[in-house]
């Protein structure tokens, strides 16, 4: 197996597609087994969708398994074959009795019936890529549904880790995974079809929203702590705050601190984790750097999600994985929905390593979500009532290692002093370290928190549209500069697309998954474009 095709993230080779392997150092025998992760769960939902159709109930277990297995393929989340194939395994014979279930087989496409040995695996994959679509517009359109559902799948995976289910999410991602085998669908069904996924995508976030909120409180303006302590530590990287609840309960007294990295950090936010004394900061920046970073950090980390850069021999056998993630050769802990993880092997090796290195000082603030602001609201509007706040610019999304999205740190400096940044995801960590200052007291990056924040934001856009007395979302006075990396972005750009809101710059590149022909949809209908130099887009966005 030599040759693959992926192009679903923003660092694709040549902004085309990555053929030989991938950018992200997926190797071709993993891409494969991915895309046929990615076949079968469609299968298994075409076998749902009929169910549902005919009024069969489908059980909680197979919407879960249907969403775990797209969360997989997620960019730089699982490198790992084995757990792959034993996915496509699982997801057969679960696939099996859901058609024993449904009791027929009329009008099932092949990818329901299809139920291959692991000796055909390879064989099969190459013929259900990306590329099986010859229709460009087509496969465009069906992979924007696909990416936008991996990254619904991946929030609404942390949200049934804290117990919350949404059947009619489950649902929808089964139904629209199922149409994109359909040939009958034309062009215009599939620009309907994602629309609709923005739609979800909205529900996914309110899902995961209320999920975390509910259980852990809503998030509150806090300083996180980036230097060091004396004791060895843990480093939780990711987006699963369950995965952090369990690791905090276990380290508790044992002499071993508890710190965050990249898009944990907003989980400092929460009221809930302030009471751990042994949480003691955030190390380190956005996933990108982490070879250096998880190298210097000298005790254990735990992937919850990705984003995983394969790792460096030196520290491989520190590095931990559960839920999606996998990488071959590391050790990985996982349990079922509602049973507690066993962390007590990457606790005891915590013990015997050294405490971090600093690598640098100082706190952050951030724990600007929904609730936070709505509480600031009336200084908020005093200053753009009073001019002392000019534009809101909305810079939200993910981080990468492209030279070229120094961009972003140097649109964020040379931002008038008048202007506030709204931001989640990673891509904060671009300028969340720059003393950007305050305008009366309101600092002028707002941190909400993770990429799925990216709801809080929303709703700060949908709140001030009320307190302003405007008709559309698109008359405030905020502007969307957007950086992208993998398929979370999608889904959140989807749910702004569905929200009503124009005009969204989206960069460093726009996705080499969309055709000329898509592309021109989006300009025409949602005046969707790329960035140019930041003194172009300074004039422009202001
Ligand atoms: Fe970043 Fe990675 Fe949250 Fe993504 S760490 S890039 S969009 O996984 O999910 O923002
Ligand atoms: Fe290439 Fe991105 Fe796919 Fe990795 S996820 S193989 S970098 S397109």
């Amino acid at each position: 197996m030599e040759e693959m095709f992926c192009y679903q993230c923003q660092e694709t080779v040549g902004c085309t597609g990555c053929t030989k392997s991938g950018v992200c150092g997926k190797k071709p025998d993993v891409a494969a087994m991915q895309d046929l992760l990615v076949y079968v769960s469609k299968g298994a939902s075409c076998v749902t969708t009929a169910m549902r159709a005919a009024g069969l109930p489908v059980k909680p277990h197979v919407n879960h398994n249907i969403t775990l297995n797209l969360f997989t393929t997620i960019t730089n989340a699982n490198f790992d074959k084995e757990s792959i194939v034993a996915r496509i395994k699982d997801t057969l014979i679960m696939k099996s009795k859901l058609i024993e279930a449904l009791g027929t087989t009329e009008g099932l496409p092949e990818a329901a019936l299809w139920n291959g040995e692991e000796s055909d695996f390879e064989a099969k994959a190459a013929t259900v890529g990306v590329l099986a679509c010859e229709n460009e517009d087509i496969r465009s359109l069906r992979e924007l549904i696909i990416y936008g559902l991996k990254g619904l799948s991946a929030y609404t995976k942390h949200a049934n880790a804290l117990l919350s289910d949404n059947e009619d999410i489950d649902a929808f991602i089964q139904r629209a995974l199922a149409a994109t085998l359909d040939d009958s669908l034309t062009v215009d069904d599939l620009i309907a079809l994602t629309l609709e996924t923005g739609k979800f995508g909205v529900d996914g976030m309110a899902l995961l929203d209320a999920a975390n909120t509910g259980t852990y409180g809503n998030p509150e303006i806090t300083e996180v702590d980036l230097g060091v302590r004396s004791n060895p530590g843990i480093l939780i990287s990711g987006h699963d705050l369950k995965d952090l609840e369990m690791l905090l309960e276990q380290t508790a007294g044992t002499g071993v601190d508890v710190y965050t990295h990249c898009e944990m950090l907003p989980a400092h936010y929460y009221p809930f984790f302030k009471k751990y004394e042994h949480f003691a900061g955030n190390y380190g920046n956005a996933w990108w750097k982490q070879k250096e970073e998880f190298e210097a950090f000298n005790g254990p980390i735990l992937m919850t999600t990705n984003c995983i850069v394969p790792p460096a021999e030196s520290y491989k056998d520190r590095l931990w994985t559960t839920g999606a993630t996998g990488v071959s050769g590391c050790k990985h802990i996982d349990a079922k929905y509602g049973e507690t993880k066993d962390f007590s092997g990457i606790i005891e090796q915590a013990k015997t390593c050294a405490a971090p290195t600093e690598l640098e000082t100082g706190k952050i603030v951030g724990g600007f979500a929904h609730e936070q602001v709505f509480a600031l609201a009336d200084a908020v509007v005093d200053a753009v009532k009073s001019g002392a706040i000019r534009k809101f610019v909305v810079m939200a999304g993910c981080d990468g290692r492209q030279k070229s999205r120094e961009y972003y740190t140097e649109f964020a400096q040379k931002l008038p002093q008048d202007t506030v940044i709204l931001t989640a995801g990673c891509a904060k960590f671009k300028y969340n370290k720059l003393d950007l200052g305050d305008i009366g007291g309101i600092p002028r990056v707002l941190d909400a928190g993770q990429c799925n924040d990216s709801y809080s934001l929303a709703l700060i856009a949908l709140k001030l549209k009320e307190v302003f007395g405007l008709d559309d979302v698109n008359e405030l006075p905020i502007a969307y500069n957007i950086a992208w990396y993998e398929q979370k972005a999608v889904i959140v750009l989807l749910a702004l697309l569905y929200l009503g809101v124009k005009n969204i710059h989206l960069g460093p590149t726009l996705p080499a998954f969309l055709s000329p022909n898509v592309t021109n949809v989006l300009v025409e209908n949602f005046g969707i474009a790329g960035i140019g130099t930041v003194d172009e887009d300074l004039e422009l966005l202001l």
